[in-house]
């Protein structure tokens, strides 16, 4: 097939998804092929793929027992009604998740994206209090600098004001102070200081209280928001404070599920058992949509007892592509690779490498902290004083001219590397990306 080459009239008639288009038609950057931990452009230029494309491809491009599983499922049942009908797939990744996940959440309905799983988790803990027959506990708290994606319920308890603040209204949600302390800065993993910021929560309900509330919804670390990790005890306080109030916690582990911390779930990294869990991206090694939301069996139970004729549905809402065979197939094969006793261990020895590897970069220019945990990490820096997001998305322009893929948000570049790299890889990506930090400090002269 021949190449297409986008010319001044397909740049505008694509509208990049979150992406300065005015900039993209300017540099564009465009990748046509992929394989293992590299991207390649159109002109063959090779590129470290340093954020698992974005946190979702940590098996590499190209897997092959994904794509064998997939043309399988083409040939066996393409499509499946999501409503009144179901498929065997569905059942056996909905069972592979339950056992998987920590605790008993042994419920899984399944959805398309994060942004999808997210709303469905909060419109599921609302039905959850309507059901106990507490329709007042409707209001949600979420985290400054938290991300769950960018449907309305996801922005109202997400904590990035520049997801919000073009869009008039949201839901009631009110908002616990991020994790970031100034004095963990440079932290190696689990930063010390910071439990006590749990204790927000506390201020929330005095004024909201916690008859009106029905979830906190938390990333166990916020990820988008640039790898900002709480302290050891933080999320066990918030935990037992839902707990003394009555109130659900939802983790959204979109980023955090699947090995990227080393352990399976962030929930199982911390020893913390939330009562709903969110997922996508790595579920199906980011090659089909899919997001999931698990339920603990009190919420599934108590939406499945309550009165009325068993015609009745408990829970409206899904989508058209719920349970899509084809991603189900693709998240079973993933899953079974993510589950093979070596995967975990080796994801926990490169942790050690990126954790060396990244740290390296302390004392350059411009680096105002670094933050890593299992296979995750950001460099933050300095603000600009007059373009306060320039350097980061200038320094990741010429990452990519020295062959890394280097993803920036604000003013931090976040890494997280694909599992099936190697050591050396994982050194490689941090000295280019040191040299490109050093070569942009040159350019524009010394801070
Ligand atoms: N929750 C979390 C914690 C996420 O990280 C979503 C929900 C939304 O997922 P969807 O599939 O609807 O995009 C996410 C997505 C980045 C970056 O660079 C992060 C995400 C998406 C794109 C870029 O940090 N996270």
């Amino acid at each position: 097939m021949a190449a297409f080459h986008p010319n001044r009239q397909s740049f505008s008639s694509h509208w990049l998804a979150f992406t300065s288009n005015r900039r993209f038609h300017k540099h564009p950057k465009m990748v046509s092929h992929a394989e293992g931990i590299y991207y390649y452009t159109p002109e063959g230029h090779q590129l470290y793929d340093s954020l698992s494309g974005l946190w979702c491809t940590p098996l590499g491009h190209g897997n092959r027992a994904i794509a064998e599983a997939i043309n399988a499922q083409m040939g066996q049942l393409d499509y499946a009604p999501a409503f009144n009908v179901s498929h065997p797939q569905a059942f056996e990744l909905a069972d592979k998740l339950a056992e998987m996940a920590p605790g008993a959440l042994n419920h899984v309905l399944f959805c398309n994206s994060g942004s999808e799983a997210a709303d469905t988790a909060l419109k599921l803990a609302r039905a959850y209090w309507r059901a106990k027959g507490r329709p007042e506990k409707s209001k949600f708290i979420g985290r400054s600098k938290g991300y769950h994606g960018v449907n309305f319920g996801g922005i109202s308890v997400g904590g990035i004001g520049g997801n919000r603040k073009i869009y008039g209204q949201t839901l009631d949600a009110y908002h616990l102070p991020h994790t970031w302390l100034p004095e963990n800065r440079f932290s190696k993993g689990l930063p010390e200081q910071g439990e006590h910021l749990a204790d927000a929560l506390l201020a929330i309900l005095e004024v909201q209280d916690p008859s009106n509330i029905a979830a906190v919804m938390v990333e166990p670390m916020a990820g988008s928001g640039g790898v900002i990790i709480p302290s050891a005890g933080y999320l066990k306080r918030l935990r037992a404070l839902c707990d003394q109030h009555d109130i659900l916690l939802i983790f959204d582990e979109v980023i955090t599920g699947f090995g990227r911390m080393g352990t399976m779930f962030g929930a199982d990294y911390f020893d913390v058992q939330p009562d709903i869990l969110t997922c996508a991206k790595a579920l199906t090694n980011g090659v089909m949509p899919m997001g999931a939301v698990l339920a603990s069996s009190e919420i599934y139970d108590c939406l499945m007892n309550q009165p009325g004729d068993d015609y009745l549905i408990e829970f409206p809402h899904g989508y058209t592509y719920s349970a899509h065979p084809l991603a189900c197939a693709a998240a079973l094969a993933s899953l079974n690779q993510l589950q093979q006793p070596g995967l975990l261990p080796k994801v926990a020895d490169l942790a050690k490498v990126f954790e060396q590897a990244i740290h390296e970069l302390k004392g350059l220019p411009l680096v105002e902290d670094i933050r890593n945990i299992g296979l995750a990490g950001a460099i933050q820096l300095t603000m600009d004083a007059k373009q306060p997001l320039r350097h980061a998305s200038e320094i990741s322009a010429l990452c990519w001219k020295k062959g890394v893929y280097v993803r920036f948000g604000g003013n931090n570049l976040s890494f997280a590397p694909p599992f099936v790299c190697e050591p050396e890889d994982i050194r490689e990506i941090f000295a280019r990306v040191a040299e490109a930090l050093s070569d942009y400090v040159r350019t524009i002269g010394t801070p």
